[in-house]
């Protein structure tokens, strides 16, 4: 009868009053949900084309933000959380327990905290995000923030062939890290939220601009591991529901 005697109204109220978030991010390119592997797309630098088999990215430091009497409030939703899109293009993660709100932005960095990054997998349990040694440089001593990978099709005879490759494993440093703000209009009540979030990855990859990320390159270091966490904060937005 312990059980019955614990169960008063406290109790419901903060039953009621938490939530779970599961945060969706999809891969857009060129007006489309990105399709890895399967579509080829266009780009200054690939002569007949590029496909995509690899975006996994780490965020960081996840807080929702709720504005009452002029005041923001952070709610923390997540210390770190990875993504690994899949062959249509998105990832899912649910984070438990969040606190119901009206919340306007998420907060969150592109990349790992300092705190984090000195860290390493043989810290965690396998199945923790920051767990996976395959996503950790030893030589930096540093996560890999982000990874970008596809072949492109350089020979241009109108037969796709995508006998070049690119490489992009960003990190090095958590100075490379960067934080990003996003207007949402999320409530969050008990029982699952969803929040989706659309990754631009012509942004992300500046297809078609003086920056445009090489296609047929291997780049661990140099420009590019300040340009891309740069370009994918700006690539982030909410999507519309
Ligand atoms: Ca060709």
């Amino acid at each position: 009868m312990v059980g019955f005697a614990a169960c008063g109204e406290d109790d419901i109220q903060a039953t009621t009053s938490l939530g779970s978030v599961e945060l969706t991010i999809q891969g857009e390119l060129q007006g489309e949900e990105l399709a890895l592997e399967s579509n080829t797309y266009d780009a200054a630098g690939a002569a007949e084309g590029f496909r995509l088999t690899r975006l996994s990215f780490f965020l960081s430091d996840l807080r929702l933000v709720e504005v009452k009497d002029g005041q923001s409030l952070e709610t923390p939703l997540a210390d770190v959380a990875y993504f690994n899109l899949g062959p249509s293009g998105l990832d899912s993660e649910v984070f438990d327990t969040i606190p119901a709100g009206d919340y306007t932005s998420l907060r969150f960095n592109f990349g790992l905290t300092p705190e984090q990054d000195m860290t390493t997998p043989s810290d965690y349990a396998t199945t923790h995000p920051l767990g996976e040694s395959a996503e950790y440089w030893h030589d930096w001593e540093s996560y890999i923030f982000t990874k970008i990978e596809g072949k492109s099709d350089n020979n241009a005879d109108g037969v796709e062939r995508f006998d070049d490759s690119f490489v992009f494993h960003i990190g090095v440093s958590a100075e490379n890290a960067r934080p990003g703000e996003i207007a949402i209009d999320m409530p969050v009540r008990g029982g699952s939220n969803d929040l989706v979030l659309d990754f631009d990855v012509a942004t992300l990859m500046q297809l078609n601009t003086a920056n445009e990320i090489p296609l047929t390159q291997f780049v661990h270091g140099g420009p590019l591991t300040s340009q891309i966490p740069t370009s994918a904060v700006s690539a982030l937005s909410a999507a519309e529901q």
